[in-house]
């Protein structure tokens, strides 16, 4: 059984894949974008997967990948074509080769034509193709830069991707249209570029009359990305970085949260401002309250924010981590930029040990 996730960063309009296996917990993520990888981290963490591959489908005009910053923090390994050209990789992939993940494998197929470089990845069981920018959904990506060539492009769609099962579904690397996945069959009948009847050279014609114009970030994507996604200066370096005030981690939902032994790590040297955010009752009632937190009750935080310190980090804290949560995501949007929740609220702090004041024992 495979797990497998679809993920979309908006910016950039691209599909990340998360492939892996059910018993091993080894993971592959295809296409991984520079700004998400909090988000792909947190969901690799909370899945409880070991990313053991990060696989380009190509060098890409439009997004940096993610791939170095994932090796740094996961420990994750890179490949991508030898033929894309670029350094830094852990392998360099050819036509025919397999990429490994517990026992089950992705079949890589040089598919150039977008790019000379451009690889698409096949399911073991022919499942599902990762084409890249190869074959898009009722479209397929351009060939006017990066040694573009829609000759081979054609090519490649017919024998390497049209030649694979019916049922095989088909995830590509961009939709700009919100479509998510279509299949060999869909394609083969309705790609309007490629499908049907259409020859190699009503495709060239198709293609040289596309008249687009270049990605926004081809000049700084292309020179990272044949670098792997390595930074270079701190232009943009800065994205993705965890904050240092306490180990606090990302939520795959987006929010920032501590673990009840985090926190009392940074509550002993005064370091946090703890905001409570129950209600009154609650905070004087059996389960108690974090010694020194501030009682202020949801409801009136909006009201109350001048009472808190802005240059100091705030956790929120509640019974069970849920009204704290809103209250982090008010306090982000009143411009506090050092803020956590703490996950299981009062009910996982206790059971975590944690000390309180007038709570019963
Ligand atoms: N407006 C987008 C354009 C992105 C773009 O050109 N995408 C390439 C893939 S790297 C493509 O082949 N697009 C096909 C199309 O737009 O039909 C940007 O600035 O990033
Ligand atoms: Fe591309």
């Amino acid at each position: 059984m495979l797990i497998f996730r679809q993920l979309f960063d908006a910016t950039s309009s691209t599909y990340t894949y998360l492939v892996a296996e059910r018993a091993s917990r080894q993971a592959l993520l295809i296409d991984p974008v520079y700004e998400q990888a909090l988000r792909d981290a947190a969901l690799i963490a909370e899945l409880g997967l070991t990313l053991a591959w990060t696989l380009e489908t190509h060098v890409h005009a439009d997004h940096v990948t993610s791939a170095w910053l994932l090796r740094e923090r996961l420990g994750s390994r890179i490949a991508l074509a030898r033929a894309a050209g670029a350094e830094g990789a852990d392998r360099l992939l050819a036509h025919g080769e397999r990429i490994g993940f517990g026992s089950r494998w992705l079949d890589v197929r040089a598919t150039p034509g977008h790019t000379s470089g451009c690889l698409s990845y096949v399911q073991d069981d022919e499942g599902r193709a990762f084409t890249g920018d190869c074959l898009l959904i009722r479209g397929c990506g351009r060939t006017d830069f990066q040694q573009g060539d829609s000759r081979a492009l054609y090519t490649s769609v017919h024998r390497q991707i049209f030649t694979l099962p019916a049922t095989c579904l088909v995830y590509p690397a961009h939709d700009y249209n919100g479509l998510t996945v279509t299949s060999v069959e869909e394609e083969r009948r309705y790609n309007p570029r490629l499908g049907g009847e259409v020859s190699e050279s009503d495709f060239a014609g198709h293609m040289s009359n596309l008249n687009l114009p270049h990605p926004k970030k081809l000049d700084i994507a292309v020179p990272a990305n044949l670098r792997c996604g390595r930074p270079e200066g701190d232009a943009w370096a800065s994205a993705s970085t965890e904050p240092s005030w306490a180990r606090v981690r990302c939520t795959f939902g987006g929010l920032w949260e501590i673990d009840p032994h985090a926190l009392a790590e940074v509550t002993h040297a005064g370091r946090v401002q703890v905001v409570d955010v129950r209600e009154p009752a609650e905070f004087h009632g059996p389960l108690g309250h974090i010694p020194n937190a501030q009682l202020i009750p949801l409801g009136a935080l909006n009201d109350n924010l001048a009472t808190l310190d802005r240059e100091r980090p705030v956790v929120a804290v509640c019974r069970s981590g849920s009204r704290s949560a809103r209250a982090v995501a008010m306090l982000q949007q009143a411009g506090f930029a050092q803020v956590a929740n703490l996950a299981g609220g009062m009910l996982r702090w206790r059971v975590d040990g944690g000390t309180v004041e007038e709570g019963l024992e």
